[in-house]
Protein backbone atom coordinates (compact mmCIF):
# COMPACT_ATOMS: atom_id res chain seq x y z
CA UNK A 1 0.00 0.00 0.00
CA UNK A 2 1.56 3.34 -0.81
CA UNK A 3 0.44 5.57 1.83
CA UNK A 4 -1.30 9.31 0.70
CA UNK A 5 0.00 11.30 3.94
CA UNK A 6 1.84 11.31 6.77
CA UNK A 7 0.81 8.71 9.09
CA UNK A 8 2.54 8.37 12.69
CA UNK A 9 1.35 5.16 14.63
CA UNK A 10 2.49 3.71 18.13
CA UNK A 11 2.67 -0.09 19.05
CA UNK A 12 2.08 -0.82 23.10
CA UNK A 13 1.85 -3.86 25.01
CA UNK A 14 3.28 -5.31 27.80
CA UNK A 15 6.57 -7.07 27.07
CA UNK A 16 6.45 -9.81 24.71
CA UNK A 17 2.88 -9.16 23.62
CA UNK A 18 4.12 -9.26 20.06
CA UNK A 19 5.50 -5.31 19.43
CA UNK A 20 7.64 -6.44 17.34
CA UNK A 21 6.17 -9.58 15.48
CA UNK A 22 3.07 -7.15 14.61
CA UNK A 23 5.57 -4.12 13.96
CA UNK A 24 7.65 -5.94 11.04
CA UNK A 25 4.23 -7.09 9.60
CA UNK A 26 2.78 -3.82 9.68
CA UNK A 27 5.87 -2.26 7.84
CA UNK A 28 5.79 -4.68 5.38
CA UNK A 29 1.98 -4.51 4.91
CA UNK A 30 1.95 -0.65 4.51
CA UNK A 31 5.58 0.87 4.49
CA UNK A 32 5.92 2.91 7.55
CA UNK A 33 9.71 2.78 8.75
CA UNK A 34 9.90 1.23 11.63
CA UNK A 35 11.64 2.49 15.20
CA UNK A 36 11.74 0.11 18.55
CA UNK A 37 13.29 1.34 21.89
CA UNK A 38 14.39 -1.87 22.64
CA UNK A 39 16.40 -2.67 19.48
CA UNK A 40 18.33 0.82 19.92
CA UNK A 41 19.43 0.42 22.99
CA UNK A 42 20.40 -3.09 22.53
CA UNK A 43 22.33 -2.19 19.17
CA UNK A 44 24.14 0.32 21.41
CA UNK A 45 25.38 -2.35 23.44
CA UNK A 46 26.25 -5.07 20.58
CA UNK A 47 28.83 -2.10 19.30
CA UNK A 48 30.00 -1.79 23.14
CA UNK A 49 29.01 2.43 22.95
CA UNK A 50 29.51 4.20 26.24
CA UNK A 51 25.43 4.89 26.24
CA UNK A 52 24.94 1.15 25.73
CA UNK A 53 27.25 -0.07 28.35
CA UNK A 54 25.92 2.16 31.00
CA UNK A 55 22.65 0.97 30.06
CA UNK A 56 23.21 -2.64 29.87
CA UNK A 57 22.61 -3.43 33.75
CA UNK A 58 19.45 -1.20 33.72
CA UNK A 59 17.87 -3.31 30.78
CA UNK A 60 19.38 -6.81 31.99
CA UNK A 61 17.39 -6.30 35.61
CA UNK A 62 14.20 -5.68 33.87
CA UNK A 63 14.60 -1.71 34.94
CA UNK A 64 13.31 0.72 32.21
CA UNK A 65 15.99 3.39 31.26
CA UNK A 66 15.94 6.74 32.07
CA UNK A 67 13.19 9.08 30.70
CA UNK A 68 15.94 11.85 29.46
CA UNK A 69 18.71 9.15 28.02
CA UNK A 70 15.57 7.32 25.75
CA UNK A 71 13.63 10.74 24.91
CA UNK A 72 16.92 11.85 23.53
CA UNK A 73 17.55 9.09 21.50
CA UNK A 74 13.92 8.30 19.83
CA UNK A 75 13.61 12.28 19.05
CA UNK A 76 16.82 11.99 17.54
CA UNK A 77 16.25 9.48 15.10
CA UNK A 78 12.86 10.24 14.11
CA UNK A 79 14.80 14.21 13.38
CA UNK A 80 16.85 11.90 11.05
CA UNK A 81 13.79 10.29 9.18
CA UNK A 82 12.56 13.70 8.63
CA UNK A 83 8.79 13.45 6.83
CA UNK A 84 8.49 9.98 6.76
CA UNK A 85 5.66 7.79 7.87
CA UNK A 86 6.82 5.87 10.88
CA UNK A 87 6.36 2.83 13.28
CA UNK A 88 7.24 3.51 17.22
CA UNK A 89 7.51 0.27 19.53
CA UNK A 90 8.08 0.56 23.07
CA UNK A 91 8.36 4.21 23.29
CA UNK A 92 6.91 5.81 24.56
CA UNK A 93 6.97 4.01 28.17
CA UNK A 94 5.90 6.28 30.83
CA UNK A 95 3.73 9.63 30.64
CA UNK A 96 7.11 11.75 30.73
CA UNK A 97 8.43 10.36 27.62
CA UNK A 98 4.59 10.33 25.97
CA UNK A 99 4.74 14.29 27.04
CA UNK A 100 8.22 14.39 25.56
CA UNK A 101 7.15 13.11 21.87
CA UNK A 102 3.59 14.91 22.17
CA UNK A 103 5.76 18.07 22.00
CA UNK A 104 7.17 17.42 18.63
CA UNK A 105 4.72 15.22 16.73
CA UNK A 106 1.27 14.63 16.82
CA UNK A 107 0.75 10.69 17.22
CA UNK A 108 -1.91 9.57 14.59
CA UNK A 109 -3.20 6.41 16.36
CA UNK A 110 -1.68 4.33 19.30
CA UNK A 111 -1.98 0.31 18.93
CA UNK A 112 -2.50 -1.75 21.98
CA UNK A 113 -1.81 -4.92 22.28
CA UNK A 114 -3.97 -6.74 25.07
CA UNK A 115 -2.26 -9.71 25.87
CA UNK A 116 -2.63 -11.76 29.27
CA UNK A 117 0.33 -11.89 31.24
CA UNK A 118 0.56 -15.32 31.84
CA UNK A 119 0.56 -16.37 28.01
CA UNK A 120 3.92 -13.72 28.02
CA UNK A 121 5.50 -15.52 30.39
CA UNK A 122 5.24 -18.58 28.35
CA UNK A 123 6.67 -16.89 24.85
CA UNK A 124 9.37 -15.25 26.37
CA UNK A 125 11.41 -18.10 27.40
CA UNK A 126 11.25 -19.76 23.84
CA UNK A 127 12.49 -16.62 22.28
CA UNK A 128 15.21 -16.22 19.46
CA UNK A 129 16.41 -13.11 18.42
CA UNK A 130 18.99 -11.98 15.60
CA UNK A 131 20.50 -8.74 17.49
CA UNK A 132 21.67 -6.83 13.97
CA UNK A 133 18.44 -6.73 13.05
CA UNK A 134 16.18 -7.04 15.70
CA UNK A 135 13.91 -10.30 13.62
CA UNK A 136 12.57 -12.71 16.33
CA UNK A 137 11.87 -15.82 15.97
CA UNK A 138 9.97 -18.35 18.78
CA UNK A 139 10.88 -22.16 18.85
CA UNK A 140 7.05 -23.18 18.23
CA UNK A 141 5.18 -20.18 17.11
CA UNK A 142 7.75 -19.43 13.80
CA UNK A 143 10.87 -21.15 14.43
CA UNK A 144 13.96 -19.71 12.55
CA UNK A 145 14.13 -22.22 9.31
CA UNK A 146 17.49 -23.69 10.72
CA UNK A 147 17.41 -24.01 14.27
CA UNK A 148 19.84 -21.14 15.83
CA UNK A 149 20.14 -19.42 12.76
CA UNK A 150 18.90 -16.07 11.14
CA UNK A 151 16.27 -16.80 8.25
CA UNK A 152 18.09 -13.61 6.03
CA UNK A 153 21.58 -13.47 7.05
CA UNK A 154 22.56 -17.23 8.17
CA UNK A 155 23.89 -15.54 11.21
CA UNK A 156 23.76 -17.20 14.71
CA UNK A 157 20.77 -16.41 17.18
CA UNK A 158 20.69 -15.30 20.81
CA UNK A 159 18.67 -15.34 23.58
CA UNK A 160 18.21 -11.98 25.22
CA UNK A 161 19.88 -11.74 28.35
CA UNK A 162 16.70 -10.10 29.71
CA UNK A 163 14.20 -13.27 29.34
CA UNK A 164 15.01 -15.20 32.02
CA UNK A 165 11.64 -15.85 34.07
CA UNK A 166 13.13 -13.30 37.13
CA UNK A 167 13.65 -10.60 34.68
CA UNK A 168 10.44 -11.18 32.67
CA UNK A 169 8.50 -10.91 36.43
CA UNK A 170 10.58 -7.46 36.73
CA UNK A 171 9.61 -6.09 33.17
CA UNK A 172 6.10 -6.75 33.82
CA UNK A 173 5.86 -4.90 36.91
CA UNK A 174 7.75 -2.29 35.77
CA UNK A 175 4.97 -2.22 32.76
CA UNK A 176 2.07 -1.99 35.33
CA UNK A 177 3.60 0.59 37.51
CA UNK A 178 4.91 2.86 34.72
CA UNK A 179 3.53 1.79 31.42
CA UNK A 180 -0.17 1.39 31.89
CA UNK A 181 -0.48 5.33 33.03
CA UNK A 182 0.44 5.85 29.09
CA UNK A 183 -2.73 3.97 28.14
CA UNK A 184 -4.74 6.46 29.98
CA UNK A 185 -3.14 9.28 28.61
CA UNK A 186 -3.57 8.11 24.98
CA UNK A 187 -7.19 7.20 25.57
CA UNK A 188 -7.93 10.93 26.56
CA UNK A 189 -6.82 12.31 23.72
CA UNK A 190 -8.79 9.49 21.54
CA UNK A 191 -6.08 7.90 19.89
CA UNK A 192 -5.83 4.30 21.69
CA UNK A 193 -6.81 1.61 19.62
CA UNK A 194 -6.87 -2.10 21.85
CA UNK A 195 -6.68 -5.45 20.45
CA UNK A 196 -7.48 -8.05 23.00
CA UNK A 197 -6.29 -12.02 22.47
CA UNK A 198 -3.83 -14.53 23.26
CA UNK A 199 -2.32 -15.25 19.50
CA UNK A 200 -0.86 -12.74 17.32
CA UNK A 201 -2.03 -15.06 14.00
CA UNK A 202 -5.53 -13.61 15.78
CA UNK A 203 -5.12 -10.30 16.42
CA UNK A 204 -3.15 -9.40 13.32
CA UNK A 205 -6.30 -9.11 10.70
CA UNK A 206 -7.76 -6.83 12.92
CA UNK A 207 -4.98 -4.48 13.43
CA UNK A 208 -4.86 -5.01 9.39
CA UNK A 209 -8.63 -3.84 9.01
CA UNK A 210 -8.37 -0.86 11.30
CA UNK A 211 -4.92 0.70 9.66
CA UNK A 212 -6.62 -0.38 6.19
CA UNK A 213 -9.43 1.80 7.00
CA UNK A 214 -7.83 4.71 8.87
CA UNK A 215 -5.08 5.01 5.61
CA UNK A 216 -7.81 4.77 3.40
P1 LIG B 1 11.96 -3.90 24.52
O1 LIG B 1 12.97 -4.47 23.61
O2 LIG B 1 11.02 -2.89 24.05
P2 LIG B 1 9.73 -5.32 25.62
O3 LIG B 1 9.98 -5.98 26.94
O4 LIG B 1 8.78 -4.22 25.62
O5 LIG B 1 11.21 -5.12 25.14
P3 LIG B 1 9.74 -7.36 23.80
O6 LIG B 1 10.30 -8.33 24.82
O7 LIG B 1 10.65 -6.87 22.74
O8 LIG B 1 9.11 -6.18 24.54
P4 LIG B 1 7.56 -7.68 21.97
O9 LIG B 1 8.33 -6.91 20.96
O10 LIG B 1 6.29 -7.10 22.50
O11 LIG B 1 8.48 -8.09 23.20
O12 LIG B 1 7.21 -9.11 21.44
P5 LIG B 1 7.84 -10.00 20.23
O13 LIG B 1 9.33 -10.02 20.29
O14 LIG B 1 7.17 -9.67 18.95
O15 LIG B 1 7.26 -11.43 20.68
C1 LIG B 1 7.77 -12.07 21.84
C2 LIG B 1 8.02 -13.57 21.52
O16 LIG B 1 6.75 -14.20 21.32
C3 LIG B 1 8.80 -13.81 20.19
O17 LIG B 1 9.59 -14.98 20.36
C4 LIG B 1 7.69 -14.06 19.15
O18 LIG B 1 8.14 -14.85 18.06
C5 LIG B 1 6.67 -14.80 20.03
N1 LIG B 1 5.27 -14.65 19.61
C6 LIG B 1 4.65 -13.58 19.06
N2 LIG B 1 3.35 -13.86 18.85
C7 LIG B 1 3.14 -15.13 19.30
C8 LIG B 1 2.00 -16.00 19.36
O19 LIG B 1 0.89 -15.66 18.95
N3 LIG B 1 2.19 -17.24 19.91
C9 LIG B 1 3.42 -17.65 20.38
N4 LIG B 1 3.52 -18.88 20.90
N5 LIG B 1 4.51 -16.87 20.33
C10 LIG B 1 4.38 -15.63 19.81
O20 LIG B 1 12.69 -3.31 25.82
C11 LIG B 1 13.72 -4.01 26.46
C12 LIG B 1 14.27 -3.18 27.58
O21 LIG B 1 14.84 -1.99 27.06
C13 LIG B 1 14.57 -0.86 27.90
C14 LIG B 1 13.94 -1.45 29.16
O22 LIG B 1 14.97 -1.80 30.04
C15 LIG B 1 13.24 -2.70 28.62
O23 LIG B 1 13.00 -3.67 29.62
N6 LIG B 1 13.68 0.07 27.21
C16 LIG B 1 13.23 1.23 27.71
N7 LIG B 1 13.43 1.84 28.90
C17 LIG B 1 12.82 3.02 29.11
N8 LIG B 1 11.99 3.60 28.20
C18 LIG B 1 11.76 3.03 26.99
N9 LIG B 1 10.93 3.63 26.10
C19 LIG B 1 12.40 1.80 26.71
N10 LIG B 1 12.37 0.97 25.64
C20 LIG B 1 13.15 -0.07 25.96
MG1 LIG C 1 10.28 -6.05 20.88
Amino acid sequence: MVLQRIFRAVVMGPPGSGKGTVSSRITKTFGLKHLSSGDLLRANIESKTELGLLMKSCIDHGQLVPDDVISRLILSDLRKMGNSSWLLDGFPRTVSQAEALDGVYSVDTVINLDVPFQTIKERLTSRWTHLPSGRVYNTDFNPPKVAGVDDVTGEPLVQRDDDTPETVTRRLKAYQTQTEPVLEYFRSKGILEVFSGTETNKIWPHVQTFLTRKLS
